[in-house]
């Protein structure tokens, strides 16, 4: 039986980060090699008396690689390919919204890329996943193909909600994503409860089930907690700590910072992760679905992440220093993987810029596609609304 692990998570702003004060200055733009995609300059953060810096875990390790491999040269090749692909189809999505071909809400996930990949490799098929509106690294590592996320990008019918979700609202059944939902907190019912359809229908299956800092504070996670708990649901509440909601920090509006205590509360197993790394992500994951697929119930898991890009595309994050977000840059997990897997020799750096270039070829493939696509229908405004066929107000 894996064994709760309720732990003290590092205090915010224990190295000093938290009480720094804002710089003037900016950072210069940089354009990767790979893509050929433009990172917009990081705005000058202004001194703001107001301004707190955030709870994500400054003091969390180093993202190095471990002394020995804990996985094999697959997993890292995996995690790297699949990380990289979350990477810079964003990267170009962002640059896409800038040109206006894209348009609406654009929440990047650039940062947080481990929270998913640590996930999706310590689950089975079948599991079922949900999450807030940073939706676009979900599907990519369960396999929807990029030409249809970046079709739903484009509000193109050929998505993979037939253009009408956008951004905010990607969904792929056949992987398990339930969506992509753009109200705050209100994954986190529907994810206990379609634990409660895989409990009930005997699957064997659970729901992973993502919410932001800022979510934690709706009533509806309360609810959902206790009737989890209640019913033992097979269901994995994740709490992607990224240390702001839109410019908000933790501690301006949580009397609790260590988030994933708040589970106490329920007697639900909790524990903070270092979401940085691709591997403690796997473990955690992995300890709380061997918990629910053994009928004991929920676990709540803190990811303590970061998200370099602002909130979404109009934000230019003032509300943080650029001394924060390169102290996060430097734990990048996509480069921890990489350094792992050069140092390791479990490849060489030719074998992954070939796959660079793979997803580089990949991604421009969907934008290719995206573009080619028609809109949707005028008459599809009428369908999809409701499940029910015959629903009796809604009309043609
Ligand atoms: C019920 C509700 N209230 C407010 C909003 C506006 N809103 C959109 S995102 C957001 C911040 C949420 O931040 P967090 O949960 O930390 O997620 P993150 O963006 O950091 O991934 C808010 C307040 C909303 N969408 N829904
Ligand atoms: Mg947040």
């Amino acid at each position: 039986m894996a064994e709760s692990k309720v732990k003290d998570a590092p205090k915010a702003g224990a190295n000093g980060s938290n009480t720094e004060k804002a710089v003037k200055g900016q950072t210069p733009a940089t354009v990767d090699a790979a893509t050929g995609v433009e990172t917009a300059p990081l705005p000058a953060v202004e001194e703001m008396p107001d301004a707190h810096q955030g709870d994500a875990p400054a003091d969390a390790p180093l993202a190095t690689s471990p002394a020995e491999p804990e996985f094999s040269k697959e997993m890292y090749m995996a995690w790297y390919e699949q990380m990289q692909l979350m990477r810079k189809f964003e990267e170009k999505a962002g640059q896409l919204y800038g040109q206006q071909k894209i348009k609406g809400f654009c929440h990047l996930y650039i940062g947080q890329e481990a929270c998913v990949a640590g996930a999706v490799s310590a689950l089975e098929k079948g599991d079922k996943y949900i999450t807030a509106y940073r939706d676009h690294a979900h599907p990519l590592a369960l396999g929807t193909s990029p030409n249809a996320i970046m079709a739903e990008l484009f509000a193109k019918a050929t998505g993979c909600s037939k253009g009408k979700g956008g951004s905010m609202h990607m969904f792929d059944k056949e992987v398990g994503f339930m969506g992509g939902h753009g109200i705050v907190g209100a994954q986190i019912p529907m994810g206990a409860g379609i634990a409660f359809a895989e409990k009930y229908n005997k699957t064997g299956k659970l729901c992973i089930c993502y919410m932001g800092d800022g979510a934690v504070r709706q009533g509806a996670l309360h609810e959902a907690f206790n009737m989890a708990m209640l019913w033992k649901l097979p269901v994995i509440f994740i709490v992607e700590n990224n240390g702001y909601a839109m410019g908000t920090a933790v501690h301006r509006s949580s009397n609790v910072t260590d988030l994933h205590i708040i589970a106490d509360g329920y007697q639900m197993p909790n524990e903070p992760v270092n979401a940085m790394n691709v591997e403690d992500v796997h473990h955690a994951v992995a300890r709380a679905a061997e918990r629910a697929r053994s009928g004991e119930g929920p676990t709540f898991l803190e990811f303590k992440t970061y998200r370099y890009k602002g909130h979404s595309m109009s934000d230019p994050a003032k509300y943080r220093t650029k001394e924060e977000v390169e102290e996060y840059r430097h734990r990048d997990s996509i480069e921890s993987v990489r350094h792992t897997i050069l140092t390791h020799n479990m490849a060489a750096e030719e074998d992954l810029a070939a796959i660079d270039e793979r997803i580089k070829a990949q991604v421009l493939e969907s934008v290719e596609f995206a573009e080619n696509s028609p809109y949707p229908d005028a008459r599809e405004l009428y369908t999809d609304v409701y499940v029910q066929a015959d629903y009796p107000y809604i009309h043609d």
